[in-house]
Protein backbone atom coordinates (compact mmCIF):
# COMPACT_ATOMS: atom_id res chain seq x y z
CA UNK A 1 0.00 0.00 0.00
CA UNK A 2 1.33 3.60 -0.84
CA UNK A 3 2.50 5.22 1.43
CA UNK A 4 0.64 8.35 2.10
CA UNK A 5 2.42 10.40 5.06
CA UNK A 6 4.25 13.61 4.62
CA UNK A 7 7.86 13.33 3.72
CA UNK A 8 10.51 13.38 7.09
CA UNK A 9 12.21 16.50 4.75
CA UNK A 10 11.79 18.15 1.77
CA UNK A 11 15.06 19.34 0.56
CA UNK A 12 16.07 22.10 -1.85
CA UNK A 13 18.73 21.29 -4.37
CA UNK A 14 20.62 23.85 -6.38
CA UNK A 15 22.01 22.75 -9.52
CA UNK A 16 24.86 24.96 -10.66
CA UNK A 17 27.31 24.79 -13.26
CA UNK A 18 28.08 26.31 -16.89
CA UNK A 19 25.51 26.53 -19.85
CA UNK A 20 25.85 23.27 -21.83
CA UNK A 21 27.25 20.97 -18.73
CA UNK A 22 24.30 19.07 -18.62
CA UNK A 23 22.58 20.24 -15.74
CA UNK A 24 18.95 19.50 -16.92
CA UNK A 25 19.68 16.34 -18.51
CA UNK A 26 21.01 15.04 -15.47
CA UNK A 27 17.86 16.16 -13.39
CA UNK A 28 15.55 14.95 -16.15
CA UNK A 29 16.77 11.78 -16.10
CA UNK A 30 16.59 11.27 -12.62
CA UNK A 31 13.29 11.98 -12.29
CA UNK A 32 11.86 10.99 -15.70
CA UNK A 33 14.45 8.32 -16.50
CA UNK A 34 14.63 10.28 -19.83
CA UNK A 35 17.24 11.73 -22.20
CA UNK A 36 16.09 14.09 -24.49
CA UNK A 37 18.75 15.38 -26.45
CA UNK A 38 17.11 18.58 -28.02
CA UNK A 39 16.34 20.55 -24.64
CA UNK A 40 16.43 23.98 -24.98
CA UNK A 41 18.81 26.36 -22.99
CA UNK A 42 16.84 26.49 -19.64
CA UNK A 43 15.78 30.17 -19.45
CA UNK A 44 16.10 31.31 -15.79
CA UNK A 45 14.65 28.08 -13.67
CA UNK A 46 13.64 24.98 -13.85
CA UNK A 47 11.83 22.63 -11.15
CA UNK A 48 12.39 18.84 -11.14
CA UNK A 49 10.19 17.04 -8.11
CA UNK A 50 11.65 13.71 -6.86
CA UNK A 51 8.41 12.39 -4.80
CA UNK A 52 9.68 10.52 -2.05
CA UNK A 53 13.09 8.39 -1.90
CA UNK A 54 14.11 6.59 1.42
CA UNK A 55 17.29 7.36 3.17
CA UNK A 56 18.52 5.71 6.18
CA UNK A 57 14.92 5.94 7.82
CA UNK A 58 13.83 9.12 6.38
CA UNK A 59 11.18 9.72 3.61
CA UNK A 60 13.25 12.38 1.85
CA UNK A 61 11.25 14.83 -1.10
CA UNK A 62 13.52 16.10 -3.47
CA UNK A 63 12.99 19.77 -5.03
CA UNK A 64 15.95 20.32 -8.05
CA UNK A 65 16.44 23.66 -8.69
CA UNK A 66 17.54 23.30 -12.46
CA UNK A 67 19.35 27.19 -13.06
CA UNK A 68 19.94 28.36 -16.55
CA UNK A 69 23.97 28.71 -16.45
CA UNK A 70 23.86 31.78 -18.83
CA UNK A 71 25.91 34.94 -17.32
CA UNK A 72 22.69 37.66 -17.37
CA UNK A 73 21.07 34.75 -14.96
CA UNK A 74 24.47 34.53 -12.05
CA UNK A 75 22.95 37.28 -10.53
CA UNK A 76 19.69 35.28 -9.71
CA UNK A 77 21.82 32.86 -7.88
CA UNK A 78 22.52 34.81 -4.06
CA UNK A 79 18.59 34.67 -4.41
CA UNK A 80 18.17 31.34 -4.89
CA UNK A 81 20.98 30.20 -2.55
CA UNK A 82 18.40 31.22 -0.11
CA UNK A 83 16.76 28.23 1.81
CA UNK A 84 18.69 25.96 -0.14
CA UNK A 85 20.10 22.53 1.50
CA UNK A 86 22.39 21.52 -0.98
CA UNK A 87 24.12 21.70 -4.36
CA UNK A 88 25.29 20.01 -7.26
CA UNK A 89 27.94 21.67 -9.04
CA UNK A 90 28.94 20.21 -12.74
CA UNK A 91 31.58 20.49 -15.06
CA UNK A 92 31.37 18.67 -18.20
CA UNK A 93 34.79 15.82 -18.39
CA UNK A 94 35.25 17.13 -22.21
CA UNK A 95 35.49 20.82 -21.36
CA UNK A 96 38.01 21.94 -18.99
CA UNK A 97 36.84 25.51 -18.51
CA UNK A 98 33.86 24.39 -16.81
CA UNK A 99 35.36 23.13 -14.05
CA UNK A 100 37.36 26.61 -13.40
CA UNK A 101 34.30 28.32 -13.12
CA UNK A 102 33.61 26.04 -9.96
CA UNK A 103 35.26 29.06 -7.39
CA UNK A 104 33.09 32.28 -8.28
CA UNK A 105 29.59 29.48 -7.59
CA UNK A 106 30.65 27.33 -4.68
CA UNK A 107 31.84 30.84 -2.51
CA UNK A 108 28.67 32.03 -3.68
CA UNK A 109 26.70 28.96 -2.67
CA UNK A 110 29.26 28.60 0.82
CA UNK A 111 28.35 32.72 1.92
CA UNK A 112 24.76 32.26 1.27
CA UNK A 113 23.68 28.93 2.57
CA UNK A 114 25.95 28.25 4.95
CA UNK A 115 29.69 26.50 5.09
CA UNK A 116 28.36 23.09 5.87
CA UNK A 117 25.45 23.38 3.23
CA UNK A 118 26.46 19.54 1.47
CA UNK A 119 28.17 20.66 -2.79
CA UNK A 120 28.99 18.15 -4.96
CA UNK A 121 31.28 18.64 -7.65
CA UNK A 122 30.03 16.40 -10.43
CA UNK A 123 31.94 15.91 -13.79
CA UNK A 124 29.09 14.67 -16.22
CA UNK A 125 29.23 13.37 -20.03
CA UNK A 126 32.06 10.40 -19.13
CA UNK A 127 30.30 8.31 -22.03
CA UNK A 128 32.35 10.49 -24.18
CA UNK A 129 35.34 8.71 -23.67
CA UNK A 130 37.41 9.93 -26.67
CA UNK A 131 37.10 13.47 -25.96
CA UNK A 132 37.42 13.37 -22.28
CA UNK A 133 39.96 15.94 -20.84
CA UNK A 134 39.48 15.66 -17.51
CA UNK A 135 40.52 12.33 -15.31
CA UNK A 136 38.61 10.72 -12.53
CA UNK A 137 41.73 11.68 -10.29
CA UNK A 138 42.27 15.08 -11.11
CA UNK A 139 38.29 16.04 -10.73
CA UNK A 140 38.91 14.06 -7.30
CA UNK A 141 41.47 16.52 -6.68
CA UNK A 142 39.83 19.28 -7.16
CA UNK A 143 37.29 17.90 -4.85
CA UNK A 144 39.31 17.08 -2.27
CA UNK A 145 41.41 20.45 -2.34
CA UNK A 146 38.62 22.96 -2.56
CA UNK A 147 36.34 21.34 0.21
CA UNK A 148 33.19 19.57 -1.90
CA UNK A 149 31.48 17.28 0.27
CA UNK A 150 31.23 14.70 -2.22
CA UNK A 151 32.25 13.93 -5.76
CA UNK A 152 30.95 11.52 -8.44
CA UNK A 153 31.20 11.23 -12.50
CA UNK A 154 28.15 10.78 -14.28
CA UNK A 155 26.63 10.09 -17.60
CA UNK A 156 22.86 12.16 -17.98
CA UNK A 157 22.82 10.42 -21.69
CA UNK A 158 23.47 6.56 -20.63
CA UNK A 159 22.59 7.09 -16.62
CA UNK A 160 25.30 5.33 -14.91
CA UNK A 161 25.45 7.13 -11.30
CA UNK A 162 22.55 9.60 -11.93
CA UNK A 163 20.50 7.89 -9.08
CA UNK A 164 23.79 7.28 -6.85
CA UNK A 165 24.09 10.88 -7.13
CA UNK A 166 21.33 12.16 -6.31
CA UNK A 167 21.30 9.66 -3.53
CA UNK A 168 24.61 10.51 -1.88
CA UNK A 169 23.74 14.03 -1.44
CA UNK A 170 20.15 12.93 -0.12
CA UNK A 171 22.22 11.46 2.29
CA UNK A 172 24.69 14.12 3.52
CA UNK A 173 21.78 16.54 3.88
CA UNK A 174 20.07 14.20 6.11
CA UNK A 175 22.94 13.41 8.08
CA UNK A 176 23.24 17.48 8.69
CA UNK A 177 20.03 17.53 9.50
CA UNK A 178 20.54 14.97 12.08
CA UNK A 179 23.80 17.42 13.42
CA UNK A 180 21.75 20.26 13.33
CA UNK A 181 18.64 18.55 15.21
CA UNK A 182 21.71 17.49 17.88
CA UNK A 183 22.96 21.40 18.18
CA UNK A 184 19.41 22.31 18.67
CA UNK A 185 18.75 19.71 21.36
CA UNK A 186 21.70 20.75 23.19
CA UNK A 187 21.43 24.47 23.32
CA UNK A 188 18.31 23.89 24.58
CA UNK A 189 19.54 21.99 27.30
CA UNK A 190 22.46 25.18 27.74
CA UNK A 191 19.73 27.88 27.82
CA UNK A 192 17.01 26.81 30.48
CA UNK A 193 16.04 29.89 31.90
CA UNK A 194 14.61 29.66 35.34
CA UNK A 195 12.86 32.63 36.64
CA UNK A 196 13.62 34.36 39.60
CA UNK A 197 17.27 32.73 39.43
P1 LIG B 1 22.64 22.52 -19.19
O1 LIG B 1 21.29 22.32 -18.60
O2 LIG B 1 23.75 22.40 -18.19
O3 LIG B 1 22.77 23.78 -19.98
P2 LIG B 1 21.84 20.41 -21.01
O4 LIG B 1 22.91 21.31 -20.23
O5 LIG B 1 21.24 19.39 -20.11
O6 LIG B 1 20.89 21.31 -21.74
O7 LIG B 1 22.78 19.63 -22.03
C1 LIG B 1 23.59 20.33 -22.96
C2 LIG B 1 23.92 19.40 -24.13
O8 LIG B 1 24.71 18.30 -23.66
C3 LIG B 1 22.71 18.76 -24.78
O9 LIG B 1 23.07 18.52 -26.13
C4 LIG B 1 22.59 17.41 -24.10
O10 LIG B 1 21.92 16.47 -24.89
C5 LIG B 1 24.06 17.05 -23.93
N1 LIG B 1 24.33 16.18 -22.78
C6 LIG B 1 23.93 16.37 -21.51
N2 LIG B 1 24.39 15.39 -20.72
C7 LIG B 1 25.09 14.56 -21.52
C8 LIG B 1 25.82 13.34 -21.30
O11 LIG B 1 25.94 12.82 -20.17
N3 LIG B 1 26.42 12.77 -22.39
C9 LIG B 1 26.34 13.32 -23.64
N4 LIG B 1 26.96 12.68 -24.64
N5 LIG B 1 25.67 14.46 -23.89
C10 LIG B 1 25.05 15.07 -22.84
P3 LIG B 1 22.45 19.37 -27.37
O12 LIG B 1 23.15 18.81 -28.55
O13 LIG B 1 20.99 19.11 -27.33
O14 LIG B 1 22.82 20.80 -27.07
MG1 LIG C 1 19.69 23.71 -18.67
Amino acid sequence: MRDTRDPDYIFKILMLGDGSVGKTSLSKHYIERAFTPDIRLTVGIQFFIKQEIKVEDKRVKLQIWDFGGEDRFRIMVPTLCLGSHGCIFMYDVTRPSTLNSHHSWTYIVKERCGKDVPIMLVGNKIDLVEKRAISTEHGIEVAKRSGFTGFSETSAKDGTNVDSTFETIARLMVQRMHRLEKEDQSKDKKSTVIVGK
